[in-house]
């Protein structure tokens, strides 16, 4: 007698995706040139801090050299970057900021 049929069979097993995307640290360079209110003013009005949480970050970056701004997908970082600097150069400033991602 002969084996019974195997019939070879693909199976697709699915998963949902759980992972979340990478993201991505602005970071606010210090200088020695770009006003201390102008900063203050750029982390309230891009990155959504209150004035006190901004003055702390601010002379953080004064003192240490640079720090965090805020943490975003990368496509929202880069367009941080992006915007932050143009408003800077726009007011003669020199204040630089770069993206990197998180671990
Ligand atoms: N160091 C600047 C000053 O003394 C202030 C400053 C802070 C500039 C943070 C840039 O990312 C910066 N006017």
């Amino acid at each position: 007698m002969t084996r019974p049929d195997t019939a070879s069979r693909t199976q697709t097993l699915e998963r949902t995706r759980t992972e979340r995307p990478r993201l991505w640290r602005v970071l606010l360079l210090n200088d020695d040139y770009t006003p201390m209110e102008f900063v203050v003013e750029v982390l309230m009005g891009h990155f959504h801090k209150s004035e006190a949480e901004a003055q702390v970050i601010m002379l953080a970056v004064h003192h240490k050299g640079q720090g965090v701004a805020g943490v975003y997908t990368r496509d929202i970082a880069e367009t941080k970057v992006a915007q932050v600097t143009a408003e800077a150069r726009a007011g003669g400033f020199p204040l630089r900021l770069v993206a990197e991602p998180e671990d």
